[in-house]
């Protein structure tokens, strides 16, 4: 039987990922593809209510151990992940690994390296569709400027190191145009990578 693909969109706050999940979910279901969605943080779990209560400023901690929180809240995740693929369903996911290395990079002020560590071994996304999206555009979003991250000079850092850690799975998606537009390119690329990863094994972050 073949595998479901691992689908995970990235970006800085506000670029639309929420919506574009939802609308991916929507089309693959037309399509009769299995596939289930899974957001990070995932809030609900234990580890994930301090990771709240963190970003609504109710708690402080050092970044440190924040980052290494949110990498917990994946690994606690890691076997549901497998299974959901091995059993041949699509996850699509909104924010994952690469997340935890951009905006820790820059909260933390340590290298990328450092930043990578704890999520290596963790199944890798087949495919990473990072939305982008202008700093003017993202603060005309609703709500914009609540939770911790959320402020000019945070966000342009992070944008950088996202940029640093893109590999052959990612494409950029201009972000920036209608939601249907986006959707397009997504639903085209997220289709590709059903299909190509069928038959592969599901990788692991690097280890190297
Ligand atoms: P969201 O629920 O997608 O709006 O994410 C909440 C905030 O947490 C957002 O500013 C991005 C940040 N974030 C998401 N994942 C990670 C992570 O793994 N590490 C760190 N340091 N921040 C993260
Ligand atoms: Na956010
Ligand atoms: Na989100």
């Amino acid at each position: 039987m073949s595998r479901g693909a691992f689908i995970v969109f990235e970006g800085l706050d506000r670029a639309g990922k929420s919506t574009q999940v939802s609308m991916l979910l929507q089309a693959l279901k037309d399509r009769s593809i299995p596939a289930q969605k899974q957001v990070f943080p995932d809030r609900t779990t234990a580890i994930g209510g301090i990771i709240n209560d963190y970003l609504a400023k109710k708690v402080e901690l050092p970044s440190e151990a924040v980052h290494l929180l949110f990498s917990a809240n994946r690994w606690e995740c890691k076997n549901s992940i497998q299974e959901s693929l091995e059993k041949g369903t699509t996850l699509v996911v909104d924010r994952y690994a690469a997340s935890g290395a951009a905006y820790s990079s820059v909260t933390t002020g340590r290298p990328l390296e450092w930043c990578r560590a704890p999520d290596q071994g963790l199944p890798a996304p087949d495919l990473v569709l990072f939305l982008e999206v202008s700093p003017e555009a993202q603060k005309t979003r609703p709500d914009w400027g609540g939770e911790r991250f959320e402020r000019d000079e945070t966000q342009s850092k992070v944008a950088k190191s996202f940029r640093q850690l893109a590999t052959s799975n990612w494409v950029f998606v201009d972000a920036g145009r209608t939601k249907e537009e986006v959707h397009q390119d997504v639903l085209d690329f997220a289709l590709k990578a059903i299909e190509a990863c069928k038959q592969q094994p599901i990788g692991k972050l690097d280890e190297s």
